[in-house]
């Protein structure tokens, strides 16, 4: 078991910036500011050495810290920290998770410059009055600045791109670790959703301390923010900006019942705690019980077969009725990744891509791809040096040349066309009717009556997918003003399909909208809408979004061969 060495250190930490804040200096700060120290480098457990009777002997520590740490051990609480705590503003406490920033400086922005909360500091940063104050300077309130920075960088959710591709990251460095036995993320990263608000990661292995030893010493590592000995946070700085990592450390005879716990959703824990009730068990994230007795917890699948239940997907565990269905065996299979026969919307150097047609191809073999769709802009998208109906022409040329060689793979004739501000499409149907597949997009005009115009488009009948419906981005643009139900509606009356854009920041049809549209019989088309050789690993976050709406296989038409897709594209 874990001793409780380090959550008292903090304790400590806090009230001695507690005290600082409040404008204390001297010895009492120091007082425990010291046994904070002391209480980190300890290698015995505290309660060993109070139970022993040897704690007011360990140098640093004393009888006045001794007591309040046999308080904490006994009751959980220590009244001092409370008392400390209670007529600090939380404001001014928040300001303490600010890199750089200590209570003696925050004390005295509070009495000289009247700054009570993030607001007020940043506006005596602004106005200049900090740099002015007693011991400040250019430097210092420049590293403040920066600090600001980093804990609203930190504050944010983060998209599932990036958690994922900073966690996998970690998860490789920590395969080297001494005596880890099983590691895997956890959390809304593992369930996968569009954006996450920390890197979750869990291991077990025997030596928990020695585990996050080496997990702080990660080479990013620019801050440890916590090391014990079972839990370890650090702030990384990557290619992707900073960002947290926490991992998590278990003994292995517990580490499917923490794994199916902290992957969550919390929703999910909750019902499942409620049918263990029923069944007069008890479940944590250390196991399943039955009165003192462990009956499992050694892997997700144990847990969950105490209940009669499977080993949901993790994108499952929403408790969306996921539960109940499973119940009554009724629970569907999703789509997995393993189903994607190709990608349905890349993008080439004839528009505003990067590669050429046969390095999609190369790219596309090494996927072990059966197709990929060649849908580059039209010509009303100037700015992506859309496609001339004569350009088109030729690539279409260019494509049937490089298809006789392909033998695996074969690319898709295609286009991602404007639906203009009419309603109409950019490009002749003579032309149209040349290619195998018509992805009609909206570029421009977001608020000009967007869904009569997607449903015009749907109603064209050479489009095939409707690309973006909403044209939401994740980072910040709420999307077109339309009325996507309708849109669905449209699309279900006239057999076409709707794209999931599995572009992280767009993953648009959404995991709401996915379901309502397979709901309605509507087909889904993922494309990641690639413009580089890297974008095609978006496909895994598409894939990961349509899990979440339950999707399956027969939902999505790029899991069928290619005669099935061209014969369903034709029809
Ligand atoms: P996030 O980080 O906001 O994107 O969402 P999660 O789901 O990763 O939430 P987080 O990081 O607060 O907690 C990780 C998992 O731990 C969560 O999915 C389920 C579990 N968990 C956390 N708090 C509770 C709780 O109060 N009750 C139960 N049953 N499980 C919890
Ligand atoms: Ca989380
Ligand atoms: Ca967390
Ligand atoms: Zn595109």
């Amino acid at each position: 078991m874990e001793n409780r060495n380090k959550e008292i250190a903090n304790l400590f930490y806090r009230i001695a910036d507690a005290l600082e804040i409040k404008g204390e200096t001297g010895f009492k700060v120091v007082a425990y500011q010291k046994a904070a120290r002391v209480l980190e480098d300890l290698t015995q457990d505290v309660a060993e050495l109070l139970a022993s009777g040897q704690l007011a002997e360990v140098p640093g520590i004393g009888k006045g810290m001794a007591e309040k740490i046999e308080e904490y051990l006994k009751t959980g609480k220590i009244k001092r920290y409370e008392e400390v705590m209670k007529d600090v503003p939380e404001g001014l406490l928040q300001l303490l998770e600010i890199p750089g920033l200590g209570g003696k400086t925050i004390h005295l922005m509070q009495k000289e410059l009247k700054v009570k909360n993030l607001d007020d500091l940043k506006r005596v940063i602004e106005d200049g009055s900090l740099e002015k104050l007693y011991g400040m300077g250019k430097k210092k309130v420049e590293n403040i600045k920066k600090g600001i920075e980093l804990f609203e960088h930190a504050q944010e959710r983060m998209p599932i791109y990036e958690a994922l591709t900073i966690a996998e990251e970690v998860i490789d460095y920590l395969k080297g670790a001494p005596g880890i036995k099983h590691i895997s993320t956890a959390g809304s990263l593992r369930r996968m959703k569009e954006t996450v608000g920390d890197i979750d990661i869990l291991a077990a292995g025997k030596d928990g301390r020695k585990i996050i030893e080496y997990f702080v010493k990660h080479p990013k590592t620019i801050k440890i923010l916590a090391e014990g000995d079972t839990k370890g946070s650090i702030l990384l700085d990557t290619e992707l900006g900073h960002r947290q990592a926490d991992l998590r450390i278990v003994e292995e005879e517990c580490y499917g019942a923490a794994l199916q716990y902290f992957t969550g959703s919390k929703a999910h824990n909750i019902k499942l705690r409620g049918l263990a009730k029923d069944k007069g068990l008890k479940i944590s994230e250390y196991g399943v019980f039955r009165g003192e007795k462990k009956i499992a917890g050694k892997t997700e699948e144990e847990v969950y077969k105490v209940f009669g239940l499977p080993v949901f997907p993790p994108e499952m565990r929403e408790d969306r009725g996921e539960i109940e269905l499973a119940l009554e065996g009724k629970l569907p299979e999703i789509i997995d990744a393993t189903d994607i026969k190709g990608d349905l919307h890349v993008h080439s150097n004839w528009s505003d891509g990067v590669m050429t047609l046969e390095e999609v191809a190369d790219h596309g073999k090494k996927l072990g791809y059966k197709y990929i769709a060649i849908c580059d802009h039209s010509q009303a998208a100037k700015y992506a040096h859309g496609l001339s109906p004569d350009r088109l022409k030729e690539q279409i040329k260019e494509i049937d040349q490089i298809n006789k060689k392909l033998k695996e793979l074969r690319l898709l004739k295609g286009v991602e066309v404007d639906i203009l501000a009419d309603g109409s499409i950019d490009l002749p149907e003579g032309l149209l009717k040349k290619l195998d597949i018509v992805v009609a997009s909206i570029h421009s005009g977001f608020k000009k009556n967007v869904t009569e115009r997607i449903i015009a488009a749907i109603k064209h009948p050479l489009v095939d997918i409707i690309g973006h419906p909403t044209g939401r981005l994740i980072s910040g643009r709420e999307g077109y003003d339309v009325d996507i139900d309708k849109v669905i509606e449209a699309a279900a009356e006239y057999g076409k399909i709707l794209e999931l854009n599995a572009y992280y920041d767009r993953l648009d049809l959404d995991e709401f909208n996915l379901k309502k549209a397979k709901e309605k019989g509507v087909l889904i088309a993922i494309g990641t809408d690639t413009h580089y050789a890297h974008g095609f690993g978006m496909m895994r976050f598409g894939v990961g979004i349509a899990r979440r709406a339950w999707l399956t296989k027969s939902d999505i038409i790029n899991t069928l061969p290619l005669d099935k897709l061209l014969k369903l594209l034709a029809a």
